[in-house]
């Protein structure tokens, strides 16, 4: 028999959001127990965890609210106004006002919020990029009207040039992202992927040895943006190769749209107004739910607004509810302090990293991400870092450093991200303490013989930086307005 959270005695006194925190926990119990379960033990763990994980971050109740309701149930292909299915009067209403509301937010002359995630964005970018510059000319050369009018060998012609269009971006182990051309992604398989890397000895982008490369390949598009590098990228210089080499210039901004919407990147670090395309996901430094979007210039709207037929089928609708109301809370004067404090934040802890003598690529920061050389500054892979933090409840992810000797598995590397500890309100000197008690642990952890993964560590060490963990937590609760 559950026990109904209706009948408690300080009912009167609950929050809206406990309120509905704890009807939708009690609504779903009933169906599910086992669910129920593992959803209150998620919010038990992200309470209870030191979370930095730079990709990750705490959206709002109202956001995660919006997400859960009956829009689920509405398919509404295409985009506002303009539907393949009857009955989206209400879609159109929150995708229209999404939609305007990242526009301001990032002010941009179009944007395009359906994407499930930032890989979606990038498939439906690069097709849009690559119809409009070989499939739509080549069918305005021939004079027939649209796609289905051409022939079975002229359509084969269209295919076998998108595949031999080139892509050129960051590589993966220097910190870019799967979907900029890795071998073992899709984007590597749907055009010839051409890659850069940072410079072996600063860690940082080498924009001359990028000028020449990309005159040499001349990419149909030049990606800039990375999973995995703590610096600022000067997106006039990577216009101008653009130019220089006739490529479309796509920015993945996924990791940074929240500190360029909350007006820290500014000028040349913000690529809107450079960049012909931009995607990005919603849920890491711009604290929304977990989706992806397409910012673009007027040119490519009409195409980017096909991502419904080219690459994703029905829109989310009640994620692109949630999209609406994070764009919102980021267009609040609270979201430019809290876009500052991220990068004070990790500037902290990169200023920590260094005064114990730890090796950081690139040697520091200029965003939310710090890069640690786990293998220089410890003697462990970034997998038994990761996994030794993960049990004292510090998460973070072991990631690849340029060059790394220990391969993308085992990786020499752990990024670290401000973006979520600075959502629960963190500080300065909290990043100092935080690396403090990461340091003690890593330093006295002796890798076991044999083993990439393993360490040696006494137990009395993993439990008071448990405790040291809890303590510092319980100065910055997580979502306190539910019990
Ligand atoms: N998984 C994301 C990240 O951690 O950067 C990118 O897809």
């Amino acid at each position: 028999m559950i026990k109904s959270f209706l009948d408690r005695k300080d009912l009167h006194t609950l929050s809206p959001e406990s309120i509905a925190y704890l009807a939708s926990m009690e609504v779903i119990e009933r169906k599910d127990p086992l669910i129920a379960e593992a959803l209150k033990k998620e919010l038990d763990d992200q309470r209870n965890s030191l979370k930095l994980i730079a990709s990750e971050n705490y959206s709002s109740l109202a956001v995660q609210l919006a997400m859960g309701n009956f829009l689920t149930d509405k398919y509404a292909e295409g985009h506002p106004f303009h539907r393949f299915y009857a009955g989206c009067d209400n879609v159109d209403t929150i995708e229209s006002v999404g939609c305007a509301l990242a526009k301001k937010l990032f002010g941009a002359e179009h944007a395009y919020i359906q994407p499930h995630s930032g890989a979606d964005a990038n498939l439906i970018a690069y097709w849009a990029i690559l119809i409009k510059r070989i499939e739509e000319p080549f069918i305005e050369s021939l004079g027939k009207k649209n796609v289905a009018a051409l022939t079975d060998d002229e359509y084969e012609q269209v295919r076998n040039e998108f595949a031999s269009q080139k892509m050129m971006g960051m590589a993966l182990d220097a910190g870019g992202h799967l979907t900029h051309g890795s071998r073992v992604n899709f984007s590597s398989k749907m055009m010839k992927s051409i890659t850069y890397g940072v410079d072996a000895k600063t860690g940082l982008l080498d924009y001359k040895k990028i000028e020449e490369q990309a005159i040499k390949e001349r990419p149909a598009i030049l990606i800039a943006g990375y999973s995995a590098y703590s610096r600022l990228i000067d997106f006039s210089i990577f216009r101008e190769i653009a130019d220089k080499c006739g490529a479309t210039l796509l920015v993945d901004m996924a990791h940074f749209a929240g500190l360029v919407a909350g007006k820290q990147l500014t000028g040349k670090y913000n690529p809107v107004g450079y960049a012909d395309v931009i995607t990005s996901t919603t849920h890491k430094t711009l604290r929304g739910p977990r989706g992806g979007i397409i910012l673009c210039t007027e040119e490519f709207a009409p195409f980017i607004d096909k991502g419904c037929p080219y690459a994703i089928g029905g829109p989310l609708a009640h994620v692109i509810a949630a999209k609406s109301l994070a764009f919102s809370e980021c267009l609040e004067p609270a979201f430019e302090t809290y876009a500052a404090n991220v990068i004070k934040n990790s500037k902290a802890m990169a200023a920590a990293f260094l005064e114990k003598g730890k090796v950081l690529i690139s040697g520091g920061t200029d965003n939310h991400l710090v890069l640690l050389n786990v293998e220089e500054s410890f003697g462990l892979t970034g997998r038994a870092a990761e996994t030794l933090l993960a049990r004292c409840g510090i998460t973070v992810n072991r990631n690849s450093i340029p060059g790394d000797i220990n391969g993308p598995w085992y990786t020499s590397g752990i990024r670290l991200g401000s973006a979520a500890l600075t959502s629960r309100g963190m500080n300065e000197a909290d990043m100092h303490k935080i690396v403090e008690i990461i340091c003690r642990l890593l330093d006295a952890a002796e890798p076991l013989e044999g083993s990439k993964a393993k360490v040696h560590i006494a137990d009395l060490l993993v439990k008071k930086t448990k405790m040291d963990v809890k303590e510092l937590l319980s100065g910055y609760p997580l979502y306190p307005e539910i019990l």
